[in-house]
Formats: C-alpha cells, sequence, structure tokens
C-alpha cells in the first residue's frame, strides 16, 4: 500500500515538473508561431503577431492597430501563468485591468519587444524611449532570448501583451490611478491594450478547442508553476501580484 502511495505522489510530482516541457516539440528549430492579438480594457486594439524560433533566436513580427496614438506602448513576450491571454473580469475594483491583475494569465515579462537600440530582456520592460508609439505600428525585430526561452516560445508557452490605454480618452496617458509596474507612471500607461497568445502554426488547434478540454489541466499548471516558484514575473513584483490576489478574493 505504502509503495504504491508513494509511487503515486512520484508521479504526481513528475507530472508537475514535465507539463511545461511535454506540451511541444523537443527541438526549438524553425519553429513558426503565430497569435491574434485581441483587445483587453476596451482599448480598441487588436493586432497580428508572428514568430519563428531558430536556436536561440526568435524573429518576431507584431503588426497593431487602434492604439493610442503618439504614446509608448510597452509590449512583451509574457511567459508564466496559464500561458493566456486574461480576461477583463480579473480587474479590481476600479474596472481597469492592471499588468500585475493579468499575470496569473500571462506570467511575468520574459522578452521586451523593443526597437534598436533597446535591450531586449525583462529588465527593459518599461524601457519607453524604444517601444512603438503609434496607434498603428508595424513591429519585426531578431532577438537572441538564449535556449530555454527560445524553447518555451517554441512550445507555445508565450503570450504576447501590448501595453498602454486611454481609458478616460483625454487623448494621452494620464489620471491618478498609478501603474501596477511603476509608481510613477500612470495606470493608463502600462495596463494591457491589446492580448495574443503565441501558438505553434502547424498545430492549427482551435483556441475553443483547447480551453474547452483543458480548463482543469491550465489550473493544474498554475498550481505547478506556484509550487515550483516558477511565476517569475520578471519586474519584482512576484509579492506583489500575490498580495493583489489576496484582497481581490
Ligand atoms: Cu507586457
Amino acid at each position: 500500500m505504502r509503495t504504491t502511495r508513494r509511487l503515486a505522489s512520484t508521479a504526481a510530482i513528475a507530472a508537475l515538473v514535465g507539463l511545461p516541457l511535454a506540451a511541444g516539440p523537443a527541438s526549438a528549430d524553425g519553429h513558426e508561431l503565430t497569435g491574434q492579438l485581441t483587445q483587453l480594457n476596451d482599448s480598441g486594439a487588436s493586432g497580428t503577431a508572428w514568430a519563428q524560433v531558430d536556436g536561440d533566436q526568435v524573429h518576431i513580427k507584431v503588426d497593431t492597430q487602434g492604439l493610442l496614438a503618439g504614446s509608448p506602448h510597452a509590449q512583451h513576450i509574457h511567459i508564466g501563468g496559464q500561458g493566456t491571454c486574461p480576461t477583463d473580469d480579473m480587474a479590481g475594483e476600479d474596472g481597469i485591468l492592471s499588468t500585475m491583475e493579468g499575470a496569473p494569465a500571462y506570467g511575468g515579462v520574459k522578452v521586451s519587444l523593443t526597437q534598436e537600440p533597446g535591450k531586449t530582456d525583462a529588465g527593459a520592460a518599461l524601457d519607453v524611449a524604444n517601444f512603438p508609439t503609434g496607434a498603428t505600428n508595424s513591429y519585426e525585430r531578431t532577438i537572441t532570448v538564449g535556449d530555454d526561452l527560445a524553447q518555451q516560445i517554441a512550445n507555445g508557452d508565450g503570450v504576447v501583451v501590448v501595453h498602454g490605454i486611454d481609458a478616460d480618452g483625454s487623448g494621452k496617458y494620464d489620471g491618478d490611478a498609478k501603474s501596477s509596474l511603476d509608481e510613477s507612471l500612470p495606470l493608463e500607461a502600462t495596463a494591457p491594450a491589446a492580448c495574443g497568445e503565441l501558438a505553434p502554426a502547424q498545430m492549427a488547434m482551435p483556441q475553443g478547442g483547447v480551453e474547452t478540454g483543458g480548463t482543469s489541466t491550465a489550473g493544474f499548471e498554475y498550481a505547478g508553476a506556484l509550487a515550483l516558484g516558477g511565476l517569475a514575473l520578471g519586474l519584482g513584483g512576484a509579492g506583489f501580484a500575490a498580495n493583489r490576489l489576496r484582497t481581490n478574493r
């Protein structure tokens, strides 16, 4: 009896650890991914994302439209959480979904999609001087991300998030509410405007099918990430996010 139980728990641990790797192909070479960006926070923004992973590099294109013109739009590949886009009902009492409130869905910033010469690591997440500023943007860059991130992106774990909304229609980032990432910025400057999951192009699996069938698996994966301390937000905000989650419940 005891042996059986020990085997069972070992299997459970193996399942937890193995889940993120089991989702995709073994090699990161030549994998193509696509994603449709849809609005968050009623931003009116939308877009498409395309990526190709080759070795430790990711060639990525992000086309966006409907964003606030003349304002920097931070954009990143997030990884962690459930590997999904959040929904607006995850917002707190103010009704605006902040970046941290969306983190249980998309995780932390892993790649900052800056323009040259901006750096592309998580530390450049708010490098406002090097992000696109238009209402419509065509972004393209080849980024060396390292083997581990390349593999995760190839597996379909990446979520593209474009930030910056104009909730009050003033034509700029303003308001008293502070950003969940940087108190010196208004909430509008960093709240997510659009989000899209980077899925392997060759799988052609309908998104609805994955989500309908995988609800419990997604929850399980999230629990695993927490158990492994894997919800690294990349912005020093893990504790903050956890506090927000607690107070929201
Ligand atoms: Cu982001």
